[in-house]
């Protein structure tokens, strides 16, 4: 049984959508990051960046104490490798599933963060902030749709490199793109979209996050955060 703590963002339906897909034994603990459950001792214990998404999977191959997992890229590895699936087992097809999923976590999710962040969050416009994101984000858009030019998924067949990618293109018009730009790009979005897991994943959201707003409350907690924040038990 594995533990997935999760609150509907981006971030987490990137593993409820590998869940679905392999049906592996799991149960939700929500952590509503708007509250600031992110800030408990015992979840901070399992995930010292107070961020989610994290696991704990309670019957790690090979036995021993539950092992847990924070950063959406080594989950989905982490999990990937439990199951074999979703990630080749030949050194060319792995390698290349993880350097597009490392692209994902250290460029696309970032950089469409801030571009979320100043195009829909900040309290004042702040036009180089948003326009440095927006066009970041698009050149990103440019380098996938390259990528899938030719291939029906990111790496060989559709692997946890799609699946970290997906979630970040879903807020495409937010994030001032336009997916007819990226024909290649937009086929691949669609197909996925369409994959019974990512429905039921979706689906998921909710049930556990029904005001999708932001509120003034949970601004405060989100983006006021220092090294404070994470120093003194909540
Ligand atoms: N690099 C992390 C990023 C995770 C992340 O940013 N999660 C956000 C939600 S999408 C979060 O938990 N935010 C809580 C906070 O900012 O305190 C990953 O890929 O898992």
């Amino acid at each position: 049984m594995i533990d997935l703590y999760y609150w509907p963002t981006p971030n987490g339906h990137k593993v409820t959508m590998f869940l679905e897909e392999t049906g592996l034994p799991h149960r939700i603990v929500p952590v509503d990051i708007g509250k600031g459950e992110q800030f408990k001792p015992e979840f901070l214990a399992i995930s010292p960046n107070n961020r989610m998404p994290a696991i704990v999977d309670h019957q790690p191959l090979g036995g021993g104490t539950p092992l847990s997992v924070f950063e959406s890229g080594a989950i989905l590895l982490y999990l990937a490798d439990k199951s074999e699936q979703f990630i080749p087992a030949d050194l060319r097809g792995r390698t290349a599933v993880i350097e597009w999923l490392f692209w994902q976590v250290g460029g696309l999710g970032p950089m469409a963060g801030q571009n979320h962040h100043f195009s829909r969050y900040a309290p004042e416009r702040i036009a180089y902030a948003t326009e440095r994101y927006v066009k970041e984000t698009n050149r990103l858009y440019g380098v996938l749709n390259k990528r899938l030019a030719g291939r029906a998924f990111i790496a060989g067949e559709y692997s946890i490199a799609d699946m970290a990618a997906y979630p970040w293109i879903v807020p495409y018009e937010a994030q001032g793109q336009n997916l007819d730009d990226f024909p290649d790009l937009k086929r691949w979005f669609e197909t996925i979209k369409a994959r019974p897991a990512t429905i039921r994943a979706y689906d998921l959201a909710p049930q556990y996050r029904t005001d999708t707003t932001m509120s003034e409350a949970a601004k405060k907690v989100l983006f006021g955060q220092t090294a404070t924040s994470v120093a003194k038990p909540s």
